[in-house]
């Protein structure tokens, strides 16, 4: 199937959900036969970007780079997928630039944060409020919600089948897909 390339870039906080709804949607998308490819922490900050820590400068690093590789996907026609935290609304601006227009899809995985504090599936929120883990988003560190996401996903009220229904009918309407 003949489609455009772009970027579905999903910010949001730890446990909001970024990840379920980024593997979903890859799936999907590989049912109506579109090629993608998703960058996350397992690819990215195990291995590029092994060298960054979790301060301001850096996390503007792994974003910065992040947004460079995803680029290189949308050459090569590829639909990519990114599932970072990506905090910082002008680091998200820097990488929404580096795109052309129409090209880059900021999703909002939209869940307050004592909701993300109890599902806390790998216990990060519970260490970082006993002080073991230093600049934890939403704890030590600040999220900065974005003000104009083209999409909004609330994962505390809607099932991940909704939430990725909502992507691919945003994708068909702007004819990206
Ligand atoms: C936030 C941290 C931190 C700190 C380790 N703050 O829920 P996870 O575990 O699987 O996802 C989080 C991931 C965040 O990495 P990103 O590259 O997405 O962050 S950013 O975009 O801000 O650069 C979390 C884990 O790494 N983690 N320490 N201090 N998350």
């Amino acid at each position: 199937k003949k489609h455009n390339s772009c970027i579905i870039w999903i910010t949001g906080l730890s446990a909001s959900g970024k990840s379920t709804i980024a593997n979903k949607l890859e799936c999907q998308l590989h049912e109506m036969g579109i090629h993608t490819y998703l960058l996350d922490g397992d690819n990215i900050r195990h291995g590029l970007n092994k060298d960054l820590s979790f301060s301001p400068e850096d996390r503007r690093e792994n974003i910065r780079r992040i947004a460079e590789v995803a680029k290189l996907f949308v050459d090569a026609g590829i639909v990519v997928i990114t599932a970072f935290i990506s905090p910082y609304r002008e680091d998200r601006q820097i990488a929404r630039q580096i795109v052309e227009r129409g090209e880059f899809v900021e999703i909002y995985t939209k869940c307050p944060l004592d909701v993300c504090e109890k599902r806390d599936p790998k216990g990060l929120y519970k260490r970082a409020r006993a002080g073991k883990i230093p600049e934890f988003t939403g704890i030590t560190a600040p999220y900065e919600k974005p003000d104009n996401p083209e999409i909004i996903i609330n994962t505390n009220k809607n099932t991940i089948e909704e939430s990725v229904d909502q992507i691919t009918k945003y994708l068909l309407k702007q004819q990206i897909i």
